[in-house]
This record gives structure tokens, sequence and C-alpha cells, in this order.
């Protein structure tokens, strides 16, 4: 065969491997070795979003707290560090969150008689999961990880220091009403879309998307930028509500 025919006869076979990728969903396993290597750059296309003026990196809780040794320790929640130091290059506009309990707070399991960690109460505005003690107001707990690099970061939100209502999402409390000033301060920056990184990917992470979605912004989540803390099947059930809620998942590598 020439080279020519070569060449018609692969991108064939790259024509036939996308029609059949898109009418079948998925390429069953007796699919040729040759038009299933075809079909693979269609599948692992990068999306090259390129943020701009109009974007904001939201960096949730990565705080001595949530990483290993912290007293509400996400598995592997350090992994993430330097993939968000590397992401932030990328974005003019980073704003960062902390969770910042008082010492009493209403979350912690220690304020609830009989009741432990990862139970759940009803409190006046909905069932509260119940935690350690963590991030309390100034303790190294609620520090920002040491190992967090990113000078540029123009805000950091605090957040859960109503002593009687907690607060997953940077927007807004768990009562579903209190602001934290960060939809306005975005809105009057001018910033339209929303990427969210850190810890945990179904709590804090997943409210502060889903409310920024809710606010009117165009909203990413950066998988490989998360950690989840996967208590009773969170993990799925918050991938499952962002998707519902117009959340968008993607990876680092999306962006160009
Ligand atoms: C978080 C549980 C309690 C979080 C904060 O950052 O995801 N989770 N407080
Ligand atoms: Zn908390």
């Amino acid at each position: 065969m020439t080279s020519d025919q070569n060449s018609v006869s692969t991108r064939r076979a790259f024509l036939v491997a996308a029609g059949a990728t898109a009418a079948l969903g998925a390429l069953p396993s007796t699919f040729p070795d040759a038009i299933a290597q075809a079909a693979k750059p269609l599948a692992a296309k990068p999306l090259a979003l390129k943020p701009g003026p109009d974007s904001a990196l939201i960096v949730v809780d990565v705080q001595n707290c949530f990483t290993p040794g912290g007293s509400l320790a996400v598995k592997d929640g350090e992994q993430i560090i330097p993939v968000i130091n590397t992401l932030a290059k990328k974005f003019q506009n980073v704003v960062l969150t902390q969770d910042w309990h008082t010492a009493k707070h209403i979350s912690f399991a220690s304020q609830h008689a009989g009741k432990k960690p990862f139970d759940t109460v009803k409190l006046p505005y909905g069932n509260q999961v119940l935690w350690p003690d963590h991030c309390v107001q100034g303790t190294d707990g609620a520090a920002i990880h040491k190992d967090i690099n990113i000078p540029h970061a123009q805000l950091i939100i605090r957040k859960g220091f109503n002593p009687l209502v907690d607060s997953y999402s940077a927007f807004l409390e768990a009562d579903a009403k209190s602001s934290t000033g960060l939809a306005g301060y975005l809105r009057s920056r001018k910033i339209t879309s929303a990427y969210v990184v850190g810890l945990a990917t179904d709590f804090c992470v997943a409210w502060t998307a889903m409310d920024g979605r809710r606010a009117g912004f165009k909203t990413y989540v950066i998988e490989d930028a998360c950690r989840g803390i996967d208590a009773n099947g969170s993990l799925a059930k918050a991938w499952i509500a962002m998707d519902r809620a117009g959340v968008k998942r993607i990876k680092s590598t999306d962006l160009g």
C-alpha cells in the first residue's frame, strides 16, 4: 500500500471509530485495536480552558485540620497542594477559604450529649453531620497549610463563624440564606466563572460549587485538585448533585 492509501484508510478508520463511539457510547471489547486507537485522542482531548480576568480560582479549606495529622484529616489531602499551586499560576484571581469555627461550634459532636463524630442531628436549619472539633478560630489547625504557595491570592473568606450555624459553602451558610459576601465580591470584580478546588470534595467543595452555580456563576470543579471525606457514600452523591446543579467536572489538564 502507498503511504497515501495508508493515510486514507487511517482516516476512514478514524471516522468510523468516531461515528461508532458516538452511536454506541462505549467501544465493545471486540472492537478492532487499530480503530480503538484511532478513536482514543477524541475521548482524551483536553478542553483547553483559558481562565481570563473574568475567572477566579476558589481554593477551599486547604487547612491543617483537613490534611494528614489534622483533626478531620482528608485521606491524601496533601496531594492536591502541588496541583493547586501550579493551577493558581494560571489565574489572575484567586480566593482562598478558611473553615473558621468558634470553640464550641454546633457542628462539633463534642457539643451534643451521646453523639459521636459522623452522627447526624436535626437542627433548626436542617440535618447536620457532626464532626470532630476542627478549625477553631486562631488555632494552628485552622491555618492554611504551609505548602500552599499563592502569594497573589486576593481574598480569604472565613466561614462557619456563626456558633449556631455551619457553613460548608463559601457563598451561603447552611441556613441557605446568610451570605458570606463572596457572590457580591465576585460580581463587583466582574468575575463570571468560578473554578473550585480543595477539601473536601463532598462537603465544602461541593456546596461551594453548587451555590456558585445557583448564584449564576459558570462553575467548574477540578477533580484532581480535590479530595473527599466520603462519609456514608457522600462522595458519589455529591458528584451526582453537582452534575444536576450544572457544575462542570473537569481535570487540571483541561486548563490551557
Ligand atoms: C468541611 C466538614 C466540616 C470541609 C468543613 O471543608 O469540607 N467538612 N467542616
Ligand atoms: Zn467545619
